[in-house]
């Protein structure tokens, strides 16, 4: 396969979101998830470069645009969004004065990509992560990740041999996760 530049300039950054008290919901409200993910997308324009979905939690490394960095508004916009809707949790009254609803832990985890390397890395955790977390053998058997996308963006080679290319992922914990 010819070397492809896959690594475009922006800020990158690799995330970790969790729902509060671990509870399941993102798979059984993932239209709601992707819902949320394109009002933001629309209102704040970035780029999706890798993306996992479990159901407690999540992880995507996004490019943003060199004028406008600013990931928080856009985690605030995409919470939001998917709470609305979904019936409250108990929460604390700090979290009811921010109109939070109980659904997200408050604190990400975020991590600047400084590299090409590190880029690569965190990709692959992304896609490693259900194998990760006992969910299916193969990155491929999960339907809620960008894996399938990656290979068809030449990100893998075809058929790629999944145990030589994420050697090691399965002890690593870059994500927190
Ligand atoms: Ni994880």
């Amino acid at each position: 396969m010819q070397y492809r530049r896959l690594y475009q300039p922006g800020a990158r950054y690799f995330f970790t979101v969790v729902t509060e008290n671990r509870e399941p919901l993102l798979i059984e409200n993932v239209e709601r998830l992707r819902a949320a993910f394109r009002l933001c997308l629309s209102r704040y324009p970035f780029e999706i470069e890798a993306m996992v979905v479990l159901p407690e939690h999540l992880h995507t490394i996004w490019r943003l645009p060199e004028n406008d960095a600013d990931f928080s508004k856009r985690w605030m916009v995409i919470k939001r969004k998917f709470s609305a809707g979904l019936p409250s949790r108990v929460v604390s009254d700090s979290k009811t004065k921010k109109r939070e609803k109980g659904i997200w832990q408050r604190r990400f985890w975020e991590h600047y990509i400084r590299d090409e390397d590190d880029w690569r890395r965190h990709v692959d955790y992304i896609h490693f992560n259900p194998v990760k977390h006992g969910y299916v053998s193969k990155p491929q058997d999960w339907p809620h990740s960008s894996f399938n996308q990656a290979i068809r963006k030449g990100w893998y080679e075809p058929g790629v041999l999944l145990d030589d290319n994420f050697n090691g992922l399965n002890n690593e914990n870059i994500g927190n996760e």
